[in-house]
């Protein structure tokens, strides 16, 4: 079972590279200031989880510089994801609010729709 999930993962992986997407171009004022507020998101997931690539790669398309941190690599946002989301489920946004509250967000299509509707205003998302 764990060849069959490694032998996927390279495929998902591999797929992703080749069929990298195109980052949307912004006016550079206005990729600054979306940069500030993705400095307040987290992405915890892994490489090979097909969940998160698809958070991945709509994050890539719409040039949304948000961290990722890798449950399988790191035992601390292991920790961190358990201890604040709950649950040990990925892809999972971390959100800090600007009035210092944190949210964490499981679900790829909540996280994408999430990042659609705050950062996307001027064009929807483009997802897959
Ligand atoms: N419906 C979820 C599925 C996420 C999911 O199944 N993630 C797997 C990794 S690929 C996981 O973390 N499983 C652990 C669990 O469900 O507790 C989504 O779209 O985000």
């Amino acid at each position: 079972m764990a060849i069959i999930r490694r032998v996927l993962g390279a495929f998902i992986l591999f797929f992703d590279w080749v069929f990298t997407p195109k980052s949307l171009v912004r006016d550079v004022d206005l990729q600054q200031e979306i940069d500030a507020q993705t400095d307040k998101l987290s992405l915890y997931q892994y490489a090979a989880c097909p969940f998160c690539v698809k958070v991945r790669r709509a994050m890539k398309r719409n040039s949304l510089a948000i961290r990722t941190c890798d449950v399988n690599r790191s035992d601390t946002s292991r920790e961190e994801l358990l201890s604040g989301g709950g649950r040990l489920k990925v892809p999972c946004l971390k959100i800090e609010e600007e009035d210092g509250s944190v949210r964490w967000m499981y679900e790829s299509s909540d996280i994408i729709d999430y990042l659609s509707s705050r950062f996307c205003n001027e064009s929807a998302l483009i997802s897959e």
